[in-house]
């Protein structure tokens, strides 16, 4: 046993509350080094007859590790717990005082969880884990109101550059609604929509307003209502790392300098307030001058900020907040915002903007979710011959083990976004391939999130080509590749197992670019066969009953002595299911 590789501390993603009534406990050891993992559990005021000795499951693996977990429900709300780790005739226990051979003395020594109290709980909001999310950049969407045009507006369809306009608007989306809910989407992510110079809007001149080139508050209202009606959730795009340069307060310090009454509203490092040599003298996001950085631990800036947050929610009923830039933000801000956000809509989802392991921002006390980014990377190599099945296994392993479960019930997976290269275009426009990323993506664990126009077969490299205008003409759409999104968000959204069941890889091999996974519930069980080859393959996997059908067309299908043997186009793809 090699107990260098034991892991387990009693917080964070290692050890919480999932409710209020049950505890997840994890555990990481080396990969293939251990048998049995066995959680030793009992109340330590009581421990003689409340112990319980509960087998762990292996939950994941990533290339080094394996990683155990087990949800325990607690009688009185505490836990003390140890492990014991089995291999061979080795055994070996954890807890709170080191790893050893000599098993616990409890209560002491024991690892503790020593209350779970409800408000500490970690809740996500319920509607989060049935969404299927469209982002929409309204002024790529559709035009639905001439009269708003920007000066000057070119005609739809023409190429995007960093700042030309198209004319896309509020009433662009109202008139589209029904198109939406004939794809079958259930939520909508709006970037920016606030008054702002830029075709983005992600430099906003003023929070509490609609873009005139947008329409106004009053339209934005009856948008969400629209929404509402028709089942669909909407998100909007908080962008609170930094304003427009032309953000009343960072232009009185601009006047003012030094006298400024809104000095300590930003982080100004020199005076003149400038851009020395392209830096800035005040800090921005990233060097862009035009967006200076707000001081968020500033009580008067934070007093704003979250007084913009709580109007939108109350204002128009918003269902949550994307939070741009939200890892450069201060933890206490967003503490605050999440205290704020979900007083004034205990449903409100939580979506922060982080490219990388966001751990620290998803302990219940800050977001909900976070762009899954990750996500996108490893599928997009995988499906891109860039990695094999086994590798693939780890790395989506490594990714479900960073978070809480809560977190991972939510998370934002997408394929691409207003910020990286389309879909299409990231797999070399080949449309197996994306169909197989779709697929992957809408079998998979988490909140499926589409970037308007990949699913009628819009390509496009990074920003700003990634956001060309919305093709609405039928004849220039892709429609079977749209049926297929359709059947896609249809199955999802039928089949909760697709959505809650567990998840776990039947067969993903060295050398191997072909994978089988399963996802389960005690309703239905899902087999999905990827052939992520150039050639025909037939995947063949031990299925001990001959209930197997074609989720998408409905055929039986039989397995042979109870192998199953799958045959598959190149980058060929078979949703098999059963119900139970
Ligand atoms: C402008 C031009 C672009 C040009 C770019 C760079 O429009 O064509 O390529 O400048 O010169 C908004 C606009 C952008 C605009 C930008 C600046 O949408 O079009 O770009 O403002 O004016 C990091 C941040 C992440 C950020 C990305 C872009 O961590 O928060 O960079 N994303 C948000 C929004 C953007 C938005 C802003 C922030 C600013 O989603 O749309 O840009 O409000 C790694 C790192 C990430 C990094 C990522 C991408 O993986 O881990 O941290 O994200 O790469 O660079
Ligand atoms: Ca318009």
């Amino acid at each position: 046993m090699l107990l260098e590789a034991l892991y387990h501390v009693p917080r964070d993603k290692w050890a919480y509350a999932y409710n209020p009534t049950t505890i997840h406990l994890r555990v990481r050891t080396k990969r293939d080094d251990i048998e049995q993992v066995f959680a030793m559990t009992g109340d330590k005021y009581d421990w003689q007859r409340t112990y319980q000795e509960l087998a762990m499951e292996k939950a994941a693996h990533d290339a080094m590790f394996d990683y155990w977990e087990i949800a325990v429900k607690p009688k009185y709300k505490r836990l003390s717990y140890a492990f014991k780790l089995v291999a061979g005739s080795e055994t070996v226990y954890m807890q709170d005082s080191g790893i050893g051979h000599e098993p616990p003395t409890p209560p002491g020594e024991l690892y503790e969880f020593p209350y779970i109290h409800e408000i500490d709980v970690f809740k996500v909001p319920e509607w989060a884990k049935e969404a299927v999310f469209y982002q929409i950049m309204p002024e790529r969407f559709a035009n639905g109101d001439p009269s708003n045009d920007p000066k000057p507006t070119e005609p739809w369809g023409g190429t995007p550059k960093i700042d030309n306009f198209f004319g896309g608007d509020l009433q662009g989306v109202l008139d589209h609604l029904d198109d939406l809910v004939d794809l079958g989407i259930n939520a909508i992510y709006f970037t920016p929509l606030f008054t702002s110079p830029s075709n983005h809007k992600y430099d906003t001149v003023d929070y509490k307003n609609v873009d005139p080139h947008f329409g106004d508050n009053a339209l934005l209202k009856r948008l969400v209502a629209a929404c509402h009606d028709k089942g669909i959730r909407v998100v909007l795009d908080a962008v609170f790392n930094h304003c427009s340069e032309q953000f009343p307060p960072f232009q009185d310090v601009l006047k003012h300098g030094q006298d400024s009454k809104y000095i300590d509203w930003f982080h100004i490092n020199e005076f003149p307030v400038s851009i020395k040599n392209g830096i800035p003298t005040y800090d921005t996001f990233g060097f862009f001058g035009n967006m200076p950085k707000f001081n968020t631990a500033n009580p008067e800036v934070k007093e704003y900020l979250l007084g913009v947050a709580e109007y939108w929610i109350k204002e128009i009923n918003l269902d949550g907040w994307r939070l741009d830039v939200a890892n450069e933000i201060d933890h206490h801000f967003w503490r605050d915002f999440r205290k704020v956000v979900k007083a004034a809509n205990p449903d409100a989802y939580i979506i922060g903007e982080v490219w990388s392991d966001s751990l620290n921002w998803l302990l219940g006390d800050q977001f909900d979710s976070v762009m899954n980014y990750p996500f996108a990377d490893k599928v997009l190599t995988f499906f891109n011959g860039g990695m094999d099945g086994y590798s693939f296994s780890n790395e989506m392993g490594s990714l479900i083990m960073r978070y809480p479960q809560q977190t991972n019930e939510v998370i934002f997976n997408m394929l691409c976004s207003h910020d990286t290269p389309r879909l299409l275009t990231s797999v070399g426009h080949d449309k197996r391939k994306l169909k197989l990323c779709v697929v992957f993506l809408f079998t998979y664990m988490g909140t499926p999130c589409i970037f308007y126009g990949d699913e009628v077969g819009i390509s496009g490299n990074g920003d700003p080509d990634c956001r060309k205008c919305m093709v609405w003409d039928p004849h220039k759409q892709d429609r079977e590749l749209y049926d297929f999104y359709k059947l896609m968000i249809a199955l999802r959204k039928k089949h909760a197992a697709l959505r809650q069941g567990r998840f776990r890889f039947l067969h993903a091999d060295i050398h191997d670019p072909c994978i089988i996974y399963e996802r389960l519930d005690d309703k239905v069980h899902f087999t999905i066969w990827m052939n992520n080859t150039g050639k025909k393959r037939t995947l063949s996997h031990p299925m001990d009953t001959n209930d197997w059908y074609d989720a998408l067309t409905g055929e039986r299908v039989m397995p042979d002595k109870g192998i199953m043997n799958i045959s598959l186009d190149p980058f060929g793809y078979r949703i098999l299911c059963r119900m139970l």
